[in-house]
Parts: C-alpha cells; sequence; structure tokens
C-alpha cells in the first residue's frame, strides 16, 4: 500500500516530486461497539510505522523540507513526534536534531529516535519550553526545517486521517473524540473534514485533568499527567483547535489520570493496547455516554499512539501477572490455570 502523499497527492497539494515515504496512513477504523442508536469505530493510528498518527503529518513535513532545500529538520517533542521525524529524516538520509523535556519521554520513544539516529537534546523545563527555545533559534536558518505541527505542512498530512474516516464510513461521523495537546491534530482533523466533505463532524477535544489549558480557558504553567505524550500546557494551535470545537458545538473535556489508566485497561481487555495519551480519549467518550450526550450515529475515536509505545504504566500488570514456576510445579499450574479458563468460557 502507498502512503498518504500518493493515496492523496491531489488534496494535500505537494508540488510533484519524491515523497519520503514509509508508507503510512490507511489504518483500521475498527468498529468497537453500538450504544442504542450509535455505532462507535476507533481509529487505530497506533498502526503507522512508528507507532502514532504522527506519520501523516512527517512524511508531508519532511517530503515538502526537502524540496525545499532543507538539509536537516529539528523539533521540539513529548517522544513521538521525535521518533517519526527521526524516522523520516532517516528515510531522508537527512540528520534530525531533537530536543524533549527532562524526565517525561518514555524510554520506548527515545530508543526510537536514537535507534534511527536522531541527534537528542533533553532540557530543563517541559514541552512548553522546549518548543519555544526551538522556534527562536530555527528562525534564522534556512536549512533547518521545523517539523512540529506549527508547520503547515504537518498539519495538512494529519487531514489524511479525516479523508479516511469519510471513504471509510462513505460519509464524515457525526461525531469525533480524539486527545489534545498542542492541538496540531484536532485543527489538522477539522480542516480535513471541511476541506474533504464540507461538513464538520462536532468535535471532542479530551485532555488530561492536570494538562487541560483548553477545558479550564488559559495557559498551564507546570502541567502534570501520567500520559506525558500530552502533558502540555501552552498549545501552539489552540485558536483552530477553539474554533473547530465552536463551531462544531463540540467541547474539550477533561478526564482524570484513574479514568485514562481505567480506559487503557478496557480498550486492552478488548484486544486493542493503547498508550495513555490515546486511552483518554476514550475515557472522554464514557464520559460523554455518562452524560448523555452521544445522540446517535457515527462516532469515531482517534487512538494516536500504540501501547507498546509506553511501558512505565503496564508494568504494573506485568509485576502483578508474572510468577515463575519450577519444572516440578508446571503440571499443577497448567491445570490451574486451565481450570480458571473453563470457568471463565462457561
Ligand atoms: C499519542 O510528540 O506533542 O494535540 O511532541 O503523542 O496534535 O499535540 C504528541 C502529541 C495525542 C496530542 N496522542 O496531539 C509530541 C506530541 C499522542 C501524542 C497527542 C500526542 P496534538
Amino acid at each position: 500500500m502507498s502512503g498518504v502523499i500518493e493515496r492523496y497527492h491531489s488534496w494535500i497539494g505537494l508540488p510533484e516530486g519524491r515523497a519520503i515515504s514509509l508508507s503510512e496512513g490507511s489504518t483500521p477504523l475498527v468498529h468497537w461497539d453500538s450504544w442504542g442508536h450509535s455505532n462507535i469505530f476507533l481509529k487505530l493510528e497506533g498502526l503507522n510505522p512508528t507507532g502514532s498518527f504522527k506519520d501523516r503529518g512527517m512524511t508531508v513535513a519532511v517530503t515538502n523540507a526537502l524540496a525545499e532545500g532543507a538539509k536537516a529538520v529539528i523539533c521540539a517533542s513529548t517522544g513521538n513526534t521525535a521518533a517519526s521525524a527521526a524516522a523520516y529524516a532517516a528515510r531522508a538520509r537527512i540528520p534530525a536534531l531533537v530536543v524533549v523535556p527532562q524526565g517525561r519521554v518514555t524510554k520506548e520513544k527515545t530508543l526510537q529516535a536514537l535507534a534511527h539516529g536522531a541527534r537528542f537534546l533533553t532540557i530543563e523545563g517541559n514541552f512548553d519550553d522546549a518548543l519555544h527555545a526551538v522556534r527562536q533559534s530555527v528562525q534564522s536558518i534556512p536549512w533547518l526545517a521545523l517539523v512540529n505541527s506549527v508547520n503547515p505542512w504537518r498539519i495538512r498530512g494529519q487531514e489524511t486521517g479525516a479523508y479516511e474516516v469519510v471513504d471509510e464510513l462513505g460519509r464524515p461521523p457525526e461525531a469525533l473524540v480524539l486527545p489534545v495537546g498542542n492541538a496540531g491534530n484536532i485543527s489538522a482533523y477539522a480542516q480535513g473534514f471541511r476541506r474533504y466533505s464540507g461538513i464538520l463532524p462536532k468535535m471532542f477535544g479530551i485532555q488530561a485533568a492536570g494538562a487541560s489549558p483548553l477545558v479550564q480557558g488559559h495557559d498551564i504553567p507546570n502541567p502534570e499527567t501520567l500520559a506525558s505524550a500530552i502533558r502540555i500546557g501552552k498549545p501552539a494551535s489552540s485558536a483552530s483547535a477553539k474554533e473547530a470545537v465552536a463551531q462544531s458545538q463540540g467541547a474539550f473535556l477533561s478526564v482524570s489520570d484513574e479514568d485514562i489508566l481505567a480506559a487503557q485497561k478496557e480498550l486492552a481487555h478488548g484486544g486493542i493496547f493503547v498508550e495513555p495519551a490515546s486511552a483518554a480519549a476514550y475515557a472522554g467518550l464514557l464520559r460523554l455516554r455518562q452524560d448523555n450526550r452521544i445522540a446517535g450515529g457515527n462516532i469515531v475515536v482517534v487512538l494516536t499512539g500504540h501501547g507498546l509505545k509506553d511501558g512505565s504504566t503496564p508494568n504494573a500488570w506485568i509485576d502483578a501477572s508474572t510468577r515463575l514456576i519450577s519444572a516440578g510445579e508446571l503440571g499443577e499450574a497448567l491445570h490451574d490455570m486451565i481450570g480458571v479458563a473453563q470457568h471463565v468460557a462457561h
């Protein structure tokens, strides 16, 4: 399968030329459940090449950067942008420079960026500080392309998520639910629905309670949540996100870290493993149902990143569930386990 540039070339509007692609996009839209007159669909963005939705925007941003003569790319990141930038820069055979907040990027995302050869800088401070510093320092360097979602080509690439939803359902859904950090993705989906179908579904942007500037209506100087991907207090694209929510009569909602963990577990027990930031969207959906705000039709939840991106949270599950069995105990232990399975199965 080709990547998003090839699939939606005329909609993206890049000039002709070589695409830097890893065959991203075309991710599954899983029919998860029916609630009354509503059908719940999950868009599994964790199945992109680096395990998150960032690849849709990165293929377009890196392709454009190269076409414009850039010799390297740079980004600030809570992890997924760094992993994606590193992979697409490696594909283009140019350097990637990434700047991340201290102590908050998961080991798995750090590993990805380093495996792809990124130059890695960890700063004292949070994501908002990192993005500010990076934006300041690239201003006068023409050969260095900024590939955060403040780059309009990132947004254009991420619009393809909305195109795919419309293509798969045959029309736009009634509502879209997704996690919000820097607010690039919600802005991209809104723009994608408007451009591709002329209709904007109700947009529900979900934030972690400790990092919820769009719910609270002001910047958060020290955002805090275990969903490290969306630990962002000053979203760069807040204006377009607010416009999308207001225009569609959607809402910004916040969910607690406990809600996020419960949602992550509920999805995992249905066969779908996502990282905490993505589980926040599902926690938001559960809140909407509780408040009787699911009014029928197709509801799409965008699950932005794979569960294997963040091993820190499920460690507790592993510790609670693994016991080493000696050879002598094996027969009896297996018998017990089969007994439990038999009980559950009947
Ligand atoms: C899994 O990687 O900001 O609202 O630097 O990794 O478009 O920022 C990641 C964000 C949701 C929020 N889900 O999207 C970064 C970064 C996951 C994410 C978001 C992110 P935006």
